[in-house]
């Protein structure tokens, strides 16, 4: 599996300086991008300083891509003023640029924060209804429904990806059920990038861990087969946190901290 050109959104950031090694290994060319300064092209690399709300630098950004791994973007929550440029006019600025170049297919960065308010007493599938937990978490919604949308109307590919949380390992007891290691991710990608057909897809991107809330049977046919669990962290993050209240906010709702954070109390 050898890519011409692969396009790395976001590479000055934490997922951006992981993958950035990893993914050159699939293709002749890796053009990364970024907002912020990232380390000078390697070998086989271009490096493009571009902001996803400046659509003139979008459409020279997209130039010559097969395929986009979408990593760029305001990753935690924020006023929806700062959200605004970056996920919700950045997401279709991308969206269209690649249409205008016929970029084949898009691997879109979401996340497990646009479903954040169901519960961690239940699984769910990749179409339930978005129950978003945040301004991030609804914007990551409207780009999901760029996605879908760009694939009916276009027939511009994607595989959205509902991440957990892809750290080097889990670090709290709801990371237990959450964790995706960066391994796994790098799976991902790979099946994401390769699958035959994906339409518009939506995999939880999260490791093979013994307790989720995430069943991914609907995106059986992009082949992601995680091989990675949390269980070995298992016992030392028990011992570590104690008994949790059920009642709170955080522990009773999939998308944890993120459902109390932001401008206003949650009620
Ligand atoms: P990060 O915040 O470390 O990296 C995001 C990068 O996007 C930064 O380097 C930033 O400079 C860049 N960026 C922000 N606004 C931009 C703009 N307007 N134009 C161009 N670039 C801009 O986040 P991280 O952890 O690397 O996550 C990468 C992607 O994966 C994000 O889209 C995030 O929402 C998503 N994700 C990550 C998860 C995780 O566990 N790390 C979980 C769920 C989703
Ligand atoms: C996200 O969407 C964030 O980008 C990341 O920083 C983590 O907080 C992650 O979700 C999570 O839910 O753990």
């Amino acid at each position: 599996l050898r890519f011409r050109r692969l396009l790395l959104t976001g590479a000055a950031g934490a997922l951006g300086r992981m993958l950035r090694p990893r993914m050159k290994r699939y293709c002749e060319t890796l053009r990364v991008s970024d907002l912020a300064a990232m380390d000078p092209a390697g070998d086989g690399e271009e490096v493009v300083v571009a902001p996803l709300e400046d659509e003139a630098a979008m459409y020279e950004l997209l130039k010559d891509v097969d395929a986009v791994l979408h990593f760029g973007g305001v990753s935690i929550e924020k006023p929806f003023s700062t959200v605004l440029p970056a996920n919700i006019v950045g997401a279709y600025n991308l969206y269209e640029a690649a249409r205008r170049r016929g970029t084949k297919r898009i691997v879109f960065a979401s996340s497990n924060h646009v479903t954040g308010f169901y519960g961690q007493d239940e699984t769910i599938k990749a179409n339930v209804v978005p129950r978003p937990d945040t301004f991030y978490g609804l914007s990551k919604a409207f780009g999901e429904n760029l996605a879908q949308f760009y694939y009916d109307r276009h027939g511009l590919e994607t595989v959205t990806i509902r991440i957990g949380s892809c750290l080097p390992e889990p670090v709290d007891r709801r990371q237990l059920s959450s964790w995706l290691s960066h391994d796994d991710m790098e799976r991902l990608l790979v099946a994401a990038l390769t699958a035959p057909i994906v339409g518009h897809s939506i995999v939880y991107g999260a490791s093979n861990n013994r307790t989720t809330w995430w069943d991914n049977t609907q995106g059986k046919h992009v082949g992601y087969q995680p091989q990675d669990s949390s269980e070995p962290w298992r016992a030392a993050i028990e011992a570590k946190q104690g008994p949790v209240d059920p009642t709170r906010p955080e522990v009773k709702y999939q998308g944890g901290g993120f459902v109390v954070l932001g401008p206003f109390p949650f009620a």
